[in-house]
Parts: structure tokens; sequence; C-alpha cells
């Protein structure tokens, strides 16, 4: 429920709220989970009971957090929840991963690992920058790669439902505010139709760690949420997400 377009009622204004229910709409999880566990974002390792901050977390649930209990901001929290054995848990594994060729050039999709949007360019850049190809999170210029790419997630029944509803690709406006460029350095040429309605919106948000609490870096963005066409959106580059790497040449012959 970290997103921007939460629903109706504007449940971010009033507390941080991960509950079962919901998270059920978007992730795979068991009938019966035996235990739960709930933390902060950026203390990940203190036990949530532990914190500073007023908060529930319950297996019949999930977890509730008002802002009035807290000085009128929650923190970011995440949940997880166990499973039996027995039973499929959890529909991504630390890997899971698919890949594309478009045109001479390779884009590898990741549900998982999830990361910041510098941590997945650098990921991109560090795993497949060998053998003299050139890598980054990828470049969705040409129309040909934005269509094929979203073809792609929209015929997927896991894919286009991805954790944090969205994968990092390589634009951003962090130098010069409302002026995007690509990982190689290009300019996005201004075209509306790329952009997911309303966007860019440079939304600020104070759960936003960046600096200016604002929106910089573009995902392709799983909105609508019932049958989204993953149009990009603006938004806040600390967020954890899937992403699409490019390997430049990597289909070439
Ligand atoms: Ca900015
Ligand atoms: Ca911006
Ligand atoms: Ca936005």
């Amino acid at each position: 429920m970290d997103d921007e377009n939460g629903g109706l009622v504007d449940f971010e204004a009033v507390g941080e709220f991960e509950l079962i229910e919901d998270l059920r709409l978007n992730y795979q999880i068991c009938d019966s989970p035996s235990e739960i566990e709930c933390r902060a974002a950026v203390e990940p390792y203190t036990p949530w009971d532990q914190t500073s901050q007023t908060l529930q977390c319950h297996l019949s649930f999930g977890l509730i957090c008002f802002h009035d209990d807290n000085h009128n901001l929650c923190q970011n929290y995440e949940v997880r929840v166990f499973c039996p054995c027995s039973v499929q848990n959890v529909a991504y594994n630390d890997s899971a991963e698919d890949e594309l060729c478009i045109g001479d050039d390779l884009f590898k999709v990741f549900l998982s690992p999830i990361m910041m949007w510098k941590s997945a360019d650098d990921y991109c850049r560090d795993q497949y920058s060998i053998d003299g190809f050139d890598s980054s999170l990828a470049v969705l210029e040409k129309q040909e790669v934005r269509n094929t790419l979203r073809t792609f997630l929209m015929s997927s029944t896991v894919y286009s439902h991805p954790p944090k509803h969205g994968y990092w690709i390589g634009c951003n406006d962090r130098d010069i505010e409302g002026t995007f460029t690509w990982t190689t350095g290009e300019a996005m040429k201004t075209q509306d139709m790329v952009w997911s309605s309303n966007n860019p919106n440079n939304k600020v948000n104070l759960r936003c760690a960046d600096e200016d609490h604002d929106q910089d870096c573009c995902q392709l963005w799983e909105y609508p949420r019932t049958d989204p066409v993953f149009k990009i959106d603006d938004e806040c580059c600390t967020k954890k997400k899937g992403f699409i790497c490019e390997i430049r040449g990597k289909c070439a012959n």
C-alpha cells in the first residue's frame, strides 16, 4: 500500500497499513500462514515491537500503524508471512527473471531481488558489462522497445503483477528537475503518450527518503492495478522494486 494512487480512501493520510487481505491481491499467500514478521524498512534488524513507534503486528490481520499515534508520521513498514512447508508460500524467489531480445539488444526483467533505482542500475552494469557489452537499466526511447516490453509484461500472469507495483527503467530527472535523461546520457524526448496519465507529477511524499522527497526515477508502472498498461511514471528513487536491465548488442547475429 505504499504506492501513490492507493484507491478511493486515502489510507496514506491515516497511517501505514500492510493488511494480509490486501497483500493477497498481489502476492500468492497460503490460506493459513503460520507466522508473521514485521519490520521498519529503514531499521530492518530492530524487532517491530522495539522501535520507537506504536503499531500492531499480528498474523490475523497484518500490520497497522496510525500516524496519530506516532507524532503524525508512521515509518514505512514491511511484512512477510511464513507458510507450512507442504504449501507453496511465495510467488517470487531470490532471482525471478526472464529475458527477451528486441532488435540487437537483450532485456532482462527482474521481479526480484527488489532494489532502489541506483542499486538496480549498478546491478545491471556490474552483472552484464562483460565481454565488451554495455549494460544499464533499460533505455526505452524507441517505441518498438517500449511497446514490446509492455506487451510482454501485460501478457504474463506473473510479470503483470510485480512486487511493489512497478519495474525500474533507465531514466531520471535527478540532475535537472523536469528534464529526464536516459542512463546512456541521451535526452528523453518529450512524448506525452509514453507517460502514465497525469505523470510525470514529481509527487512529494515525506516518506520518500530522497533529497526533496520528490519523484525523480522512472518505472514501468503497474497501473491501473486490475489491468495494468505499464506506461512510464516518475517515482521515489529509494523505493525498492523489480527492474529491467538492457545489454546492448547481446542479441546481434
Ligand atoms: Ca527532484
Ligand atoms: Ca522529478
Ligand atoms: Ca509519479
